[in-house]
């Protein structure tokens, strides 16, 4: 077990391999092939390896995502083919199942045998790599041991607790998008009537932009586009997503457009793979002749934080060619379905495009080669993802998307819309069935009366504040569903302490991670079943269900041999936890848990759109929730769908000053890393580093792999620094510099987070980058 980690030692030299396996040098290999093909199968195969299982594991690819029955695939939220027989998967989405199945265990002599503080000092990745979670374990202060505690006695001793608080505001409830929609609705049904809507999520740190974006222009927070759609697209937009590592199916749809002579646009200050070919992994002949498709027509490098300006430039040039030719806008939508266009129309006139070109980075032929392709293209969906939600602007630029989308009627017809890619396989259900700090009233009507409980009616904290909370003492336990709270979290040591801070830390997971480690005064680690797994109750194996990006909403089951029989489900996890909390509550827990066909049963009649659920979601592919927007009906004040009328930000930064985004390297699943390496950025050994453009490396003296430290500038004059990163030369935009996540997550200070959308600002920090001082 190899160094330590930096927090946790400021003055130990950073271990290259960050939170990842450490050894080997750090070296450069520059990527020069498509994507996926055979280099995506050389990695699977090496995951299989290390997974110790090829067997079951290339079985269980045989019913991933598959349309009757079979799992979904944890891998993303990228819906399943519905075109029938062909199968959808991928390198990626093969890991992160494999990593569930591993068959290592960390039982009760793994625990006996290290202690806490040991365990502090090991790489987050030999955490996780210490296998599945077996049984509940309750931390011992005496001995600084986990030891193993009976199920009755870890449910007793949180129902104690919640019960003994001043008031349930003092308890919050995170979730990781993994947690399915019917062990969601327990969930947030247990936290409301316990009295709180405390239920930070990490959808507060990804698409949170994207929803209150969409709901005020036009009233859903959801995308309105699907699969028919994005095969049907004239022009597809891909702005900040790196596909071929976070969603590598979309790189499938990608290599379709292009073949039918579609656009394919992408926005990135960084150059992805995805943005050039691709072997589509399912198509063997493909595979075998090493016949690549290239998967993007035209790319464009803004500086980060620039797409707004892009976006406002493309209008611009749209409404410019109006002038000449009318149709170069949907007049007869404009004028039936939006409000506010003429005040956007002046807004784009009054706007320089010097402006716009300082905003952006870009020329103005560049934004007008776009603004052509768009107006040539019948059919247009724009797509993004954390490039665009991660900024203090998220919610505005999200906003200027739909903005473009409306000046030629590209919402609510085939092959046209707004999509936001989501990360979590199931985040965007969560939010569906009630994980939400700021619900809505009909919501919490429509659930009181569904429940016949009284739930509270003041917001809750989301994750920002409610780090802030545990820091002040005012929230004292947390609950963390499934995820891994202190990486993900920004402002790595502050949230550690705030973690420490609490009486009680509860964490329902899967594999050892850092929030185990992490931990309040009394604190509980509760395995539950993954989602590979068989899940059998009274009333025999139950089956879970999930939504996709594009709001199918689908069942899954898992079908593997439990990884110990200790294990409980997510959905019994919660009902206990409730019993122990609620003892009087009239809410049938465990008949619920007996039978998930009556949780459904009730999540028909509280959640809108549900109707039939049981019935509808037994159908081949399960059902599509309605998306009123998608039928031009759009439920916002006006009734019709809104222009915004943002200011132009200025995202340059200071003079000597970079903007740093945090991004995921090929090779993890956001906390969890399965290596240190990055294939498609050419990057071996090595994820303490920075990637930065060459003459911004010459200004400092810097050459490739050298060590730098990097220093973030807060809002509030506040310092954060980490030491001995190693500086790269790429593809970027003077002024950019990029690095991955969950290691800079030091860099992010808790209290820069967008004022639109609460979000924290993981994708636009201020810092310098200079040679090591050591
Ligand atoms: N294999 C794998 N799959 C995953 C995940 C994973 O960790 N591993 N995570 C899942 C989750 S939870 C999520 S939310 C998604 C995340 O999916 P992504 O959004 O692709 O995640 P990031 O790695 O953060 O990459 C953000 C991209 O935005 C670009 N970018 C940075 N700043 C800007 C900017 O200002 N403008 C533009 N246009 N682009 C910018 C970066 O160069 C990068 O390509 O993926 C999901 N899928
Ligand atoms: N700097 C920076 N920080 C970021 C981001 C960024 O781009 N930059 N991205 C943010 C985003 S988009 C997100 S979504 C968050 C992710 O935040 P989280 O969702 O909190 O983190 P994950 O790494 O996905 O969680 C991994 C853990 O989940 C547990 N787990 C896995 N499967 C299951 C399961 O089936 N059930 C249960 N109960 N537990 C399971 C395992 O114990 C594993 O260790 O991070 C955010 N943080
Ligand atoms: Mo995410």
């Amino acid at each position: 077990m190899t160094s330590a980690p930096r927090d946790h030692d400021p003055d130990a030299p950073t271990p290259a391999g960050g939170y990842g396996p450490s050894g080997g040098e750090p070296s450069r290999e520059p990527y020069e092939h498509p994507t996926a093909g055979w280099g995506a199968a050389k990695s699977v195969g090496k995951v299989l390896a290390r997974a110790k299982e090829p067997v079951s594991s290339t079985r269980l690819m045989t019913v991933m995502n598959h349309e009757d029955g079979g799992f979904d695939c944890p891998g993303c939220a990228w819906p399943d083919d519905l075109h029938g027989l062909k199968l959808d998967l991928c390198e990626n989405g093969i890991k992160h199942a494999t990593w569930e199945m591993t068959p290592d265990r960390a039982g009760k002599e793994f625990f006996a045998a290290h202690t806490v503080s040991e365990l502090a000092t090991w790489p987050d990745h030999d955490l996780e790599r210490a296998g599945r979670l077996v049984g509940p374990l309750s931390y011992d202060p005496e001995t600084d041991h986990y030891v193993p505690v009976s199920w009755q006695r870890a449910f007793a001793l949180v129902g104690e607790t919640l019960r003994g608080l001043g008031s349930p505001h003092e308890a919050l409830f995170y979730t990781s998008g993994r947690l399915s929609n019917e062990a969601t609705f327990l969930y947030q049904l247990f936290v409301r009537e316990y009295g709180t809507n405390n239920l930070p999520d990490c959808s507060n740190m990804c698409h949170e932009a994207s929803g209150r974006a969409l709901t005020a222009a036009i009233g859903t927070g959801k995308g309105t586009v699907d699969l028919n759609d994005i095969d049907t697209a004239d022009a597809l937009f891909v702005m900040g997503v790196n596909a071929a590592s976070n969603a590598p199916r979309m790189i499938t749809a990608l290599a379709d457009a292009y073949r039918r002579g579609a656009q394919v646009v992408h926005v990135n200050p960084l150059v992805e793979a995805a943005a050039g070919r691709t072997i589509v992994p399912h198509e063997f002949g493909a595979m075998a002749t090493f016949k690549a498709t290239p998967t993007g027509t035209l790319n464009l490098q803004p500086r980060i934080g620039g797409d707004l300006a892009l976006l406002r430039g493309i209008a611009k040039h749209v409404l410019e060619a109006a002038e000449k030719d009318p149709k170069a806008i949907d007049e007869e939508f404009l004028a039936r379905f939006t409000e506010g266009f003429d005040a956007y129309r002046d807004l784009c006139a009054a706007t320089p495009w010097e402006d716009l070109e300082a905003a952006s980075g870009l020329t103005r032929e560049e934004i007008r080669a776009a603004g052509d392709i768009y107006l040539g293209s019948f059919r247009t969906i724009i797509s993004w993802c954390l490039g665009i939600t991660q900024q203090e602007h998220g919610v505005d630029t999200v906003r200027e998307i739909v903005n473009v989308l409306l000046l030629r009627g590209n919402i609510g017809r085939e092959g046209a819309g707004p999509c936001p890619i989501r990360g979590h396989s199931n985040v965007q259900g969560n939010r569906t069935c009630g994980v939400d700090h700021r619900p809505n009233k009909e919501f919490l009507d429509r659930l009181a009366e569904a429940c016949g409980i009284d739930p509270p009616r003041e917001p809750g904290l989301d994750t920002v504040h409610a780090i802030s909370a545990m820091a002040s003492g005012e929230a004292k336990v947390f609950v963390g569903m499934g995820g891994n709270f202190v990486r993900a979290a920004p402002d790595t040591e502050f949230t550690e302490q705030a973690m420490r801070n609490c009486a009680l830390t509860v964490q329902v997971s899967t594999k050892l991670n850092r929030s185990h480690i992490v931990h309040g005064r009394r604190a509980l680690i509760l395995p539950c079943l993954g989602r590979t797994e068989r899940d059998l109750q009274e009333a025999g194996e139950q089956s879970v269900s999930v939504e996709d990006s594009m709001s199918m909403v689908h069942l899954s089951r898992g079908m593997k041999r439990p990884a110990s029989p200790h294990l409980l489900s997510e959905p019994a996890i919660i009902a206990a936890m409730a019993r122990a909390t609620l003892p009087g509550s009239a809410t049938p827990w465990e008949s619920y848990v007996g039978d998930y066909d009556r949780i459904r049963d009730t999540m028909e009649h509280a959640l809108a759109g549900f109707e039939a659920f049981n019935r509808r979601v037994r159908g081949p592919h399960g059902f599509r929730l309605r998306q009123p927007a998608r039928e031009r009906i759009f439920q916002t004040p006006s009734g019709r769908a809104e222009f915004s009328l943002a200011a132009l930000p200025d995202p340059t930064p200071g003079a000597g000053l970079l903007t740093l985004a945090t991004v995921r390297s090929h090779d993890q699943w956001n906390t969890t890393i399965y290596s240190s390496d990055d294939r498609y950025r050419g990057v071996r050994n090595l994820r303490t580093l920075v990637f930065l453009n060459a003459d911004d490396m010459r200004e400092r003296g810097l050459s490739d792999l050298d060590h730098v430290d990097i220093t973030s500038l807060a809002k509030d004059g506040t310092r954060r620094s980490v030491r001995d990163y190693r500086v790269l030369a790429y593809d970027l935009p003077r002024g950019c510099a990029i690095g991955y996540m969950p290691e800079l997550n030091s860099l992010c200070p808790l209290g820069d987070y967008s004022a639109q959308s609460d979000q924290p600002l993981m994708k636009h920090l201020t810092v310098e980058v200079a040679a090591c001082a050591r």
